[in-house]
C-alpha cells in the first residue's frame, strides 16, 4: 500500500522522492531511456499528471512505465478525466488554498463513479497552492488565488484544517515550473505542527534544494521540470 509506505518512511525518517511525469510532455518513443534514468535515480515514486492531460495518453504511458520499473505509480490528476486504472494509487486532491467549489468538491464527486470501477488506492490529500512569483498553470486552470508566501501561519492553519477534515497527506505546492519554491521556513512550520506526511513540490531545481526541503521536514519532494529539462539531473 502506497500510503502505508509513506507513513512508515516518515516514522523511520526516510525521505521520499517522486519524479513527476506530465504525459503531455513525454515523448513515448524515448520512454525507455527516461525510465532507465529514473531507475538509476534516487526516486521512490513516479507521479503522473498535469493540468491539461487526456486520459488515453495516461493509460498508455503508465502501461509502458509498468513494463520497465517497479516504482509505484501515483496519479496526480488535474481533473477526473485523468484517472487511469493502470496506476497504483491516486492523490485524491482537495484544493484547500482555493475557494473554487469545483476543486473543493465538484470534481471529487464526479470522480467517484470512475474510481469505483478501478482498484486504485485513494489517498486523501489536502493540496495547498503557495504564491511563487508568477502565475502557474494550477492557478490558471483552477481559477484560484494561491496563499501568501509570507504568511506561514495561515498556511499552517489551512494544513491543520485539512488534517482535521481527514486528509491523509498535505501537499505544499508552488506550481510546476515555479519561479520560487515553497519557503523553507513555511515547510518547517507546517511539518512541526501537523502529524500527517508532507509533500513539497514546485520550482525545486537542484539537489541542494531537495536536501534543504528534506532537512526542514518535507517527507516527500516532487521533481518535475528539473528532470524534464535534463534527464541527467540526478547523475550530475
Ligand atoms: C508540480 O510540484 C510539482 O505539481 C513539480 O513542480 O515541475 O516545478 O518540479 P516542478
Amino acid at each position: 500500500m502506497v500510503y502505508q509506505q509513506i507513513v512508515a518512511a516518515k516514522k523511520n525518517n526516510q525521505k521520499l522522492l517522486a519524479i513527476l511525469l506530465d504525459p503531455d510532455k513525454i515523448d513515448l518513443s524515448s520512454l525507455a531511456t527516461l525510465v532507465e534514468k529514473i531507475n538509476h535515480s534516487p526516486a521512490t515514486h513516479i507521479f503522473v499528471g498535469g493540468s491539461l492531460v487526456e486520459a488515453n495518453i495516461i493509460d498508455e504511458l503508465i502501461l509502458l512505465l509498468k513494463e520497465k520499473t517497479h516504482l509505484p505509480v501515483v496519479l496526480f490528476p488535474g481533473n477526473p478525466s485523468q484517472i487511469s486504472d493502470k496506476a497504483d494509487a491516486i492523490l485524491f486532491l482537495t484544493l484547500l488554498s482555493g475557494r473554487n467549489p469545483d476543486y473543493l468538491i465538484e470534481h471529487q464527486v464526479n470522480a467517484v463513479p470512475i474510481l469505483k470501477k478501478t482498484h486504485l488506492e485513494v489517498i486523501s490529500t489536502g493540496y495547498i497552492l503557495i504564491e511563487s512569483g508568477k502565475q502557474t498553470a494550477v492557478e490558471r486552470v483552477s481559477q484560484t488565488t494561491p496563499l501568501n508566501r509570507d504568511d506561514a501561519d495561515y498556511v499552517l492553519q489551512t494544513a491543520q484544517a485539512g488534517e482535521y477534515i481527514g486528509n491523509k497527506l498535505i501537499y505544499l505546492e508552488a506550481g510546476s515550473g515555479a519561479q520560487q519554491a515553497v519557503p523553507l521556513a513555511m515547510i518547517q512550520k507546517v511539518s512541526q505542527n501537523i502529524q500527517i506526511p508532507i509533500i513539497v513540490g514546485g520550482g525545486i531545481r537542484s539537489k541542494q534544494a531537495i536536501d534543504e526541503a528534506f532537512s526542514v521536514g518535507a517527507d516527500l519532494v516532487v521533481i518535475g521540470t528539473a528532470f524534464e529539462n535534463d534527464i541527467n539531473f540526478f547523475n550530475s
